[in-house]
Order: C-alpha cells, then structure tokens, then sequence
C-alpha cells in the first residue's frame, strides 16, 4: 500500500501513526507530496486533491483521514485497538476524533486564509473558525481530556495530539494552553511518544 503523505498534513499524521501503532509500518511506503506544490501527484490518487489518500492498489484508494484509520484497524497486525480502547466507548472515542479533526480543519483553513493579502481576508470566517476551535477544546477541556488521560491510546488521542501540534506548528500565536490546562498537561506527556516524536511537522 502506498500513502499519499504530507509532512505538515495533521490529518496524515494521524493516518500514518496510527498505522504505525498498529503493526502496519511494513506494509506501506509513503509518498511525500504537498496538496498545493505538488497538487497533480496528490489529485491523481484523490479527486477531491487532498492528502491523506491510501493507495491499496493500482486502481483502489481509500480518502478521507477516519475512513482510512478505520481500514487500517481492520488490518490491524498487532491486538492494538485505538478505536476501542478500554474505558472508552467507540461513540466517545469517534467523537472526541471528530472534534480533533475539527480543530485541525479550522486551523488548515485559518492558515490558508492568512496566506491571502491583509485586505482580502475574511473576517467574519478567521473569527468563525478561531470560535470553533476555542469550543471545541473546551468542550474536551471539561470532560474527555480525564478519559484521555486514564485510556489507553486510542485514534482520538493520536488526532488530538496531531492537530494541536499543527496548532503549535502554524499558529503559535493561539495560545490555547493559557485557557485549557488540562489539556496542556495531557499533551505535554503525549507528545513524548515515539511515532508522535517521530513525526513532528516539518516543511
Ligand atoms: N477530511 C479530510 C481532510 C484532509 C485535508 O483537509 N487535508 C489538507 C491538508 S492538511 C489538504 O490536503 N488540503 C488541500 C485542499 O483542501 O485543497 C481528511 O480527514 O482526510
């Protein structure tokens, strides 16, 4: 299997260290390419021109960053389940999932926004997108973030962990560990682990 992967994507990110936590490293060769620099490479394997795409084969891809994960579990080599991972449930486990990918989808946009000229810039979507992000953290802040820590790892993690790092990596002026402390003293220890490491966002 081949995976379209960019290495500043926080959704390939999730993609790949999740296949990694689950035994699958040998199985897939990565193929760099930026959705915009390299945009014939990365719409040849997904219509929609985005990254991550998972080539199965010559004429099969599998897109869309949850509809990967979920098809690599299923191929899982190792007992590791990050979808359901004890004391969460699978609903739990998507959703906080779902809100990560969230993050990571506010922030991509407000980067893409920001590149734009001063006097083009929306500013009734940045301030959309800087809402959505700020609820959605707090929404974590006030519950999850306790299962996340007393959990073991599960894709909600690796997602969360991943678009904060984008976060960080784009945006260092949001500073959202200021207003969730809780989840800062989460992602302090997460980050440690080695396929997160290993993956750290880099142009
Ligand atoms: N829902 C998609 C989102 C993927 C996505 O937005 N990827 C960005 C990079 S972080 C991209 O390739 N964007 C190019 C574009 O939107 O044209 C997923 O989870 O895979």
């Amino acid at each position: 299997m081949k995976l379209i992967y960019s290495t500043t994507s926080p959704f390939a990110r999730k993609v790949w260290v999740a296949a990694i936590k689950l035994g699958l490293r040998d199985q897939i060769t990565l193929e760099v390419a930026n959705p915009l620099r390299n945009a014939d490479v990365v719409s040849a394997a997904n219509p929609l021109g985005k990254v991550p795409a998972l080539l199965i084969n010559d004429d099969q891809v599998v897109i869309n960053s949850p509809v990967i994960c979920q098809f690599l579990q299923r191929r899982a080599k190792n007992n590791v389940d990050l979808h359901q991972p004890s004391y969460m449930t699978l609903d739990t486990t998507e959703r906080v999932h779902t809100l990560a990918d969230g993050i990571a989808e506010a922030a991509f946009m407000t980067v893409m926004e920001k590149q734009r000229p001063a006097e083009h810039q929306s500013k009734l979507w940045l301030g959309r997108w800087s809402q959505a992000i700020k609820r959605a953290l707090t929404m974590i802040e006030s519950g999850d973030v306790e299962l996340l820590k007393n959990t073991p790892e599960s894709i909600a993690e690796i997602a969360l962990a991943s678009a904060l790092g984008y976060i960080d990596f784009r945006l260092p002026e949001n500073d959202w560990r200021e207003e969730n402390p809780a989840i800062a003293e989460w992602y302090q220890k997460v980050i440690r682990d080695s396929e997160l490491q290993e993956t750290t966002p880099a142009d």
